[in-house]
């Protein structure tokens, strides 16, 4: 069979392949790209965004969980910047995901970043392509969303997801400057730590919808769950071009 109808039938090694051969710039990954075609875009494709440290790992790892019980096929693109802001960090998400490296059903890739400039949006868009193409029904975007490169990627994301921890305020402060403003749902994780009541309340007064976690103890998580398939419902009453994946929204 060719890399091509192996990807359609949900070969994970195959889906790695073409990936990789994207990330590359590889003519024959392109060549690939277009063999696949017409790609169903069926996926709820879920942006998660917000600074190094305020626990979006942790946060996609409880929501991995949560649709998995529901039966889905889930996909995880952790897109980084090589900057020293973020060094380390996807060895840690390796490791924290690891439970789900055992899980046919998931597929969770670290997207590389280092030197891809413009291009990082497009490379993470193709791959978006390639797992909806290969069966993948909702698909988590991590990305620290600070610069225009993290903000096009969130491009790509039918709902996006701003994670907050309290007690920064300077933070709050630049995510309302930015992250807020391409944020559908804001969470305030670590809720277990004192500050969160100000912080929540202070995020209130900007964001229709605010949510408090402790993704550590997967507390939040049903509600965070809920509010991603509202808005799901929501973007499919105004008739968004990307089609409403109907089993998220029905959660
Ligand atoms: N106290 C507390 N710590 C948390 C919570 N969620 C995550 N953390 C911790 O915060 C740190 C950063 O989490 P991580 O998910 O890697 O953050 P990311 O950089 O945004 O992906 C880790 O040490 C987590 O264990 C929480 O709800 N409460
Ligand atoms: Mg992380």
């Amino acid at each position: 069979m060719a890399l091509v109808d192996r990807v359609k039938a949900g070969d994970v090694h195959s889906v790695a392949r073409l990936i990789t051969l994207l990330e590359n710039h590889e003519p024959e990954g392109l060549a690939m790209l277009r063999l696949l075609a017409p790609v169903p875009h069926n996926a709820a494709v879920i942006g998660i965004t917000g600074y190094p440290g305020a626990g979006k790992s942790t946060l996609i790892d409880q929501l991995v969980t949560a649709y998995r019980r529901a039966g889905m096929k889930v996909g995880v693109l952790a897109v980084d910047m090589s900057s020293p802001l973020t060094g380390g960090a996807l060895l840690g998400d390796r490791i924290r995901m690891q439970e789900h490296t055992l899980d046919p059903g998931v597929y969770i890739r670290s997207m590389a970043t280092r030197g891809h400039h413009g291009g990082l949006a497009q490379t993470t868009g193709n791959a978006v392509l390639v797992l909806e193409a290969a069966g993948y029904e909702v698909i988590l975007i991590e990305t620290i969303g600070v610069g225009q490169n993290e903000v096009d990627v969130m491009d790509l994301a039918r709902t996006v997801v701003a994670v907050v921890a309290p007690g920064l305020g300077d933070e709050v402060q630049a995510m309302k400057a930015g992250l807020l403003e391409v944020a559908h749902i804001v969470v305030v994780n670590k809720g277990d730590l004192a500050g969160a009541d100000t912080t929540l309340r202070d995020l209130r007064n900007w964001c229709p919808t605010v949510l408090r976690t402790v993704a550590m103890r997967g507390e939040g998580i049903p509600e965070l769950v809920a509010a991603i398939a509202g808005h799901q419902r929501l973007r499919g009453l105004e008739g968004s071009p990307v089609r409403l994946n109907r089993k998220v929204a029905a959660l």
